[in-house]
């Protein structure tokens, strides 16, 4: 068990890779096929690519204000790989390569920075929740949906995903405590990316780690190499089987980094170094899993030539779908929440659609 191996509160991190793509545990290799790799591989390239672009459209007023994971994504497929069809999933704002993992159109979730409701609709047959924008409410959620395949005698997992600012918020503590009481199937995932918009972990908590929290509420906490794609996914997967096998709760922290900045309306260089950043730059979640994959003989330039052009492609004919649905409504905002609208709401909707000269 990993979590017996390594101690959060020593400040052990679980890591397979070093920063050059070289196997530092091989006894810690989680079994998967030269497939699966290149999935994998292929998934995290998506991710930064679908997310570059998402920036740009931004750029181009052609997106709204976007939250990006670039350096995220070893961390977000990592932990959405060892997901299976019937477990839930239950995200928060920064989390692309997760909805990208578990099949989420790349079109649906444009759709959601665009302003537009269709990209808060799930496909059906996906266990997925709209991701959260209030930091944390999404905890006691995944931990409600867990209890609940507890009691219908599921064998299913759920994950949670959540930055370290969420971990100074009631609705963490209320979720960690109640899941350890209850022992419920779920697995959360920090990902510690050191900053929520301009505050550094040292002024988020004084715990040595996230993952040392998880001893409070009685059950394992592990802290990872979010960088290390092999480590996350050999981590998020133990604890999804711990948690589907009647194991009860784990508490993943995702050691990472915010490559950009906190939202398209932000700017980190107000408040962090260019070395610091740097630094980061050189563990590179994606050219240390290349580095690996090439020195395994799976991975060389023409392979990489191949996954660039149908993951470009992918995203043009993403974008272009995006564009053609029509722009929201003024009635979008207002239609979602209640069956009948509340006469309050009908009166600023009808106030609204006065001043806009029922232009829309
Ligand atoms: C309850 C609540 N408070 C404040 C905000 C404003 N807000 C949006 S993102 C954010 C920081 C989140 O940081 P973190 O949880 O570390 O995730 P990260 O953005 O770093 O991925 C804050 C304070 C919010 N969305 N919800």
């Amino acid at each position: 068990m990993l979590t017996d191996a390594f101690d959060a509160a020593r400040g052990e991190r679980v890591g397979i890779l070093d920063p050059d793509g070289r196997v530092l545990r091989p006894d810690l290799l989680p079994a998967l096929t030269p497939d699966d790799l290149r999935r994998v591989l292929a998934l995290m390239i998506l991710t930064r690519e679908a997310d570059r672009k998402a920036l740009l459209l931004q750029r181009q007023g052609r997106l709204g204000t976007f939250a990006s994971s670039l350096g995220h994504e070893a961390c977000q497929v990592g932990s959405a790989f060892g997901l299976r069809a019937e477990d839930w999933a239950f995200p928060y704002f920064r989390d692309m390569g997760l909805y990208l993992t578990v099949g989420y159109p790349l079109a649906t979730y444009y759709h959601y920075w665009m302003g537009n409701e269709a990209g808060f609709r799930t496909p059906d047959g996906l266990n997925l929740f709209p991701f959260a924008i209030p930091v944390a409410s999404q905890i006691p959620q995944a931990v409600g949906a867990a209890l609940a395949a507890k009691h219908l005698g599921k064998p299913l997992a759920v994950l949670t995903t959540f930055g370290d600012g969420a971990t100074s918020e009631g609705d963490f503590h209320e979720g960690l405590n109640f899941a350890g009481v209850h022992r419920a199937p779920v697995v959360f995932v920090c990902y510690n990316n050191q900053w929520a918009i301009s505050t550094p972990i040292s002024r988020q908590t004084a715990s040595a780690s996230i993952a040392q929290k998880a001893a409070a509420y009685g059950f394992p906490g592990l802290a990872v190499d979010g960088n290390d794609v092999l480590a996350m996914i050999a981590a998020v997967r133990e604890a999804l089987d711990r948690a589907r096998s009647g194991g009860g709760p784990t508490l993943i922290e995702a050691f990472t980094y915010r490559m950009s900045h906190h939202t398209t309306s932000d700017d980190a260089s107000r408040y962090r170094s260019r070395e610091e950043v740097e630094t980061w730059e050189r563990r590179d979640p994606l050219a240390r899993f290349r580095a690996y994959l090439a020195a395994q003989g799976y991975w060389d330039q023409d392979f990489e030539g191949r996954l660039g052009a149908e993951t470009g492609a992918r995203i043009e004919a993403a974008v272009a779908e995006a564009e053609k649905t029509p722009p929201a409504s003024l009635e979008d905002l207002f239609v979602f929440t209640y069956k009948e609208i509340p006469a309050r709401l009908a009166a600023q909707l009808a106030e609204r659609k006065m001043q806009l000269g029922g232009a829309r």
